[in-house]
């Protein structure tokens, strides 16, 4: 399924609303590093996280060390940012609240 790229505005616009997430440096992804209580609470957002993304087939690209995980989300197919990717940072603010 085709799925346009965010323009420059869009993605500008979108990230107003995920405070915590930076644009890569190239503009093809966005990243946050999340820092929870202990490895437990880490691992049981990524679990809550990990249904979500097989619900939407939209897939986080992540690093966990201990109670930090780190997340990259870019669209393959688009080769950057689009719509999906903002909906599953959405859905990752919202597990980690
Ligand atoms: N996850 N982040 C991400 N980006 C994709 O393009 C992507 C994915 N998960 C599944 C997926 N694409 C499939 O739809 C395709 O690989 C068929």
């Amino acid at each position: 399924m085709a799925i346009a790229l965010l323009s420059a505005a869009e993605r500008a616009d979108a990230l107003k609303t995920l405070p915590d997430w930076t644009l890569a440096p190239d503009g093809k992804a966005i990243a946050r590093r999340f820092v929870f209580r202990d490895f437990n609470a880490a691992f049981g957002w990524m679990a809550r996280v990990a249904l979500t993304a097989e619900k939407l087939d939209h897939h986080p690209d992540w690093r966990n060390v201990y109670k930090t995980v780190e997340v990259t989300l870019s669209t393959h197919e688009a080769g950057g940012v689009t719509a999906r990717d903002i909906a599953l940072a959405e859905a990752m603010d919202a597990f980690a609240a």
